[in-house]
């Protein structure tokens, strides 16, 4: 069998022969070729694929409408804040003009967007309105929800379309990485659940020793979704821990490890060395290991997860991030500043607490939902 080959269980079809289910699963897998067998559960026809996905091992796309929904109620706040600044700044005015610009750079600074990426913003803006000549307030909105759009598809990152594993590239390992309380554990689950329901084979690598509390937690997460924990006791070596889950996962064949870390900043080096050696072990047994450096980092701080994305990046490679907690802040302007200042893509958001609140996040969208009234 084709060692790209990945099997798809309890993908149920509504009735016998339906075989719009199966080309909807081979659409969504993007799939050069699908091989499967009926097997008989009760009344339900239980469809099991055996996926040959020549190069990649691909997801389902998770953005669907109840996904926009709960992107879009978890905006809101933000959404309040901002255009309530936002009025306020062109409040008597119709046309924009240096003053009305002038506002709304401190609109875009006060939501978090930061201090370079509020400047392209507004300089994209004055470019418009030189070459435009007379551009109304009412216009605003439209223009403001373009330029950012553009600006932030502009910087070289991909958006995650669901998510994708090179089968080369397997177990591939994700090593979680961000401060304290930010959301590494509760992402690390929510990844995992999704992971699973995609039909990967998941495995958890309980890293973050510094705490009992924190080894709980992430088994926990682990009996819940029902995907193993590798785990030692509290104190134990971070690294030693990573080790034994990666050779656990080899043995056992395991799609995607998850890596929890406790990455606590009491200082640069500190830190450094400590995700260095839990990489070096990692790579006696797999030299490509980690694949993807994911820094998790809580949207609600606005400044500071900028701050902890300037440190961490410089600490260690970081190769995807995660912004979390956005439901309920007025700060979702942070993702824009970090989208546009880290050339790292931004994988996911977090956007509540259950495991289907994790999204993967696609730019277009999220300005789109931004700037919906
Ligand atoms: N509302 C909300 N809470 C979140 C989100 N992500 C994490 N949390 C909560 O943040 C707290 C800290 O998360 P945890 O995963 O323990 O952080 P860690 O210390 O980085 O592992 C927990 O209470 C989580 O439930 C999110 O996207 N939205
Ligand atoms: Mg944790």
């Amino acid at each position: 069998m084709d060692d790209s080959c990945v099997a798809v269980r309890r993908f149920f079809c509504d009735g016998m022969g339906n075989f719009g289910g199966f080309r909807l699963l081979q659409r969504r897998f993007r799939l050069k070729k699908v091989e499967y067998i009926w097997l008989f559960d009760g009344l339900l026809v239980s469809l099991h694929a055996k996926i040959y996905a020549k190069k990649y091992m691909g997801f389902f796309n998770f953005f669907t409408k109840e996904k926009k929904e709960t992107l879009d109620q978890g905006l809101e706040k933000t959404k309040e804040s901002f255009f309530g600044k936002l009025t306020r700044a062109v409040a008597g005015k119709t046309k924009v003009d240096d003053e009305v610009l002038d506002n709304l750079e401190e609109v875009l600074v006060t939501s978090d967007v930061g201090v370079d990426t509020t400047l392209n913003i507004i300089q994209r803006i004055e470019q418009r309105v030189a070459r435009d000549k007379y551009v109304t307030t009412d216009e605003l909105n439209g223009i403001l929800r373009d330029e950012i759009a553009q600006l932030l598809t502009e910087n070289n990152t991909s958006d995650t379309e669901g998510f994708q594993i090179s089968a080369d590239k397997r177990p591939y390992v994700i090593l979680v990485v961000g401060v304290n309380g930010v959301g590494k554990t509760t992402t690390i689950g929510k990844l995992a659940w999704q992971f699973k329901q995609a039909g990967l084979k998941v495995m958890l690598g309980a890293a973050d020793t510094f705490r009992a509390a924190a080894v709980e937690q992430i088994s926990i997460w682990g009996e819940r979704i029902d995907v193993p924990v590798v785990k030692q006791k509290m104190g134990s070596d971070p690294a030693s821990v990573a080790y034994d889950t990666l050779s656990s996962a080899i043995a056992s064949g395991v799609d995607v490890v998850l890596i929890d870390t406790a990455g606590r900043l009491h200082n640069k080096k500190g830190l450094m060395d400590e995700l260095s050696k839990i990489k070096r072990v990692m790579q006696k047994l797999l030299p490509d290991a980690p694949h993807d450096v994911m820094l998790v980092l809580d949207g609600s701080t606005g400044q500071n997860a900028f701050e902890q994305a300037k440190q961490f990046t410089s600490a260690t490679e970081v190769t995807s991030m995660a912004i979390t907690k956005l439901d309920g802040s007025a700060k979702g302007g942070v993702v824009i500043g970090i989208s546009d200042q880290f050339k790292i893509p931004v994988r996911y958001i977090g956007l509540g607490e259950r495991a289907e609140d994790l999204q993967p996040f696609n730019r277009r969208e999220f300005v789109d939902s931004l700037f919906k009234k």
